[in-house]
């Protein structure tokens, strides 16, 4: 029998399943297959019911068997050690110049590591970013590839006539970059989705605590703020969600205030540290969600700790404004760490990003989707080289115009005693990243005092290093490990 199969698809669970109906939907034959192959039959039986492009494969050689060459096999399973190991189950039976497509969430260093290694079997590999979850991923996901540049043709088509779709028609999918390059986008993507709902969440808080306001009210808010600049799926569902009840009582209000996490928030994290770049606000809000998880401890410590008796007394609707216009602001911020970010590691790794494209990748189909995005693109399309999205003509005017009421909340929070570490942290990166001169030239001098780990002068050109016998009692000698 003639192969029919466009691409094959192994992962059965809510990702794979839909994603295997919307490539059937736009004309694609696919071959679905997973570990536990019962699900197969329960999957044809099911929901791909009547989908004559749905074939099911109970066996890899079946699976394919049923593909057309060269062969494209994308895997959505759990991100770990089973990616490891369909690849290996997969390498017997595939040929060089076929391809394996990584949908999961893998981690960027495992994804740079598996390129090598297939592409030196003369294999194509790519480790794709999918974002939007299930209603995503059956609709229209915004799709973040990269890997080997060789395999981007053999998929394009397939993956930008199922991603989601900007405004303007474009696809929320293009070729990111080498090796781990989609992987690192779709990471740095969590992360902001991190960084977001910390905003908003802190904005309820102050709301709730700090004006005292009611669901209702709060659902208002939200609904308003969605009609204008902060227009996002995140605000849309916060909308929604402070309106829903159960029984006659809101669903928030019963829901325990201890967050989980998968860990590409921690990742972005951790990247960011390993890549010197300060990415404050996403750092901050995976540590929200750590301490949120300290549950039974802030329960005995709430007990004991006191903060200050400071009402709020002002005008409450005003500073409603206040509050979104200090998350516009905290927002902008954010986002133009994760671009800091992602240019470093594009330098580091050597992978040459377009963030253009990115933004444009995120405009739809994905958690973080916004009209804000938009902005984005369009301060890149502006300026491809832009160092920083803060010094795009619109975002500073933005922030200009928001920068008293982001002050008055943060001031308001502190003196009110509600938490509001991602607002803080991003007026202080603000603050930090507009001054000529910072207080490191008395930490490099607390350095070479204890540690002789030398400094630079202003009086001197860079890259000259000076050491100083502070007490009288130490050497000449600087250390010899100092790294500049
Ligand atoms: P899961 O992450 O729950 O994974 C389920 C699939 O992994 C099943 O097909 C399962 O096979 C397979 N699997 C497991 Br579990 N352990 C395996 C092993 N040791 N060897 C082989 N296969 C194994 O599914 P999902 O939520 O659809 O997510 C799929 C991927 O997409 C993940 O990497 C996830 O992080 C990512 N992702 C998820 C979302 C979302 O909203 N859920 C969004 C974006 C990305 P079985 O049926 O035999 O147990």
């Amino acid at each position: 029998m003639e192969p029919k199969g466009d691409i094959a698809l192994i992962g059965l669970a809510v990702m794979g399943q839909n994603l295997i109906l919307n490539m059937a939907d736009h004309g694609y034959t696919v071959v679905a297959f997973n570990r536990t192959v019962s699900k197969v039959d329960e999957f044809l039986n099911d929901q791909a019911k009547g989908h004559d492009k749905v074939l099911g494969a109970h066996s890899i050689e079946e699976m394919v068997r049923l593909l057309k060459k060269p062969r494209k096999i994308m895997l959505m399973v759990k991100a770990g050690k089973p990616v490891d190991e369909f690849i290996e189950t997969l390498l017997p039976h595939l040929e060089p110049g076929d391809l394996i497509i990584d949908g999961g969430n893998s981690h960027f260093p495992d994804t740079i590591r598996r390129t090598k290694y297939l592409e030196g079997k003369g294999l194509l590999y790519i480790g794709t970013g999918v974002s939007g979850g299930e209603e995503g991923a059956r609709h229209g996901p915004s799709i973040m590839p990269g890997g080997s540049a060789k395999a981007w043709p053999l998929v394009k088509d397939i993956f930008q006539s199922i991603a989601a779709k900007t405004p303007d028609g474009e696809p929320c999918c293009d070729w990111v970059g080498d090796d781990g390059a989609g992987h690192y986008v779709k990471m740095t993507h969590n992360g902001i989705e991190y960084g977001d709902m910390q905003l908003i969440c802190e904005a309820y808080q102050l709301m709730k605590e700090g004006l005292g306001m009611s669901n209702q009210e709060m659902h208002e808010a939200f609904a308003e703020w969605n009609e204008g600049e902060l227009d996002s799926y995140l605000i849309e569902i916060t909308r929604d969600i402070l309106a829903h009840q159960e029984n006659g009582e809101y669903t928030v209000d019963k829901i325990l205030d201890t967050a989980g996490q998968k860990g590409t928030g921690k990742w972005t994290g951790v990247s960011s540290l390993d890549l010197g770049i300060p990415v404050t606000l996403i750092g901050e809000a995976v540590y929200a969600r750590c301490l949120s998880a300290m549950k039974d401890e802030r329960v005995a410590a709430s007990k004991i700790l006191t903060g200050p008796d400071c009402k709020f007394t002002g005008e409450k609707k005003a500073f409603v404004e206040d509050i979104r216009q200090a998350l516009l602001a905290s927002k902008i911020v954010s986002y133009a760490q994760g671009f800091m970010l992602m240019r470093e590691a594009s330098k580091e790794y050597k992978w040459k990003l377009n963030y253009g494209a990115v933004a444009m990748m995120w405009r739809g189909g994905c958690i973080i989707r916004s009209a804000f995005l938009g902005k984005i693109k369009a301060a890149f399309d502006r300026k491809p080289d832009l160092r920083n999205l803060l010094l795009d003509e619109y975002f500073h005017g933005v922030i200009d115009r928001c920068q008293p009421s982001w002050r008055r909340v943060v001031r308001s929070a502190v003196e009110m005693g509600v938490p509001g570490p991602a607002f803080t942290t991003a007026l202080a990166f603000y603050d930090g990243y507009r001054s000529e001169r910072l207080p490191a030239n008395l930490l490099q001098a607390q350095r070479d005092y204890f540690g002789a780990h030398t400094y630079e002068r202003i009086d001197k050109p860079r890259g000259q290093y000076f050491h100083t016998n502070w007490t009288g009692r130490g050497g000449t000698v600087a250390s010899g490990t100092y790294n500049a």
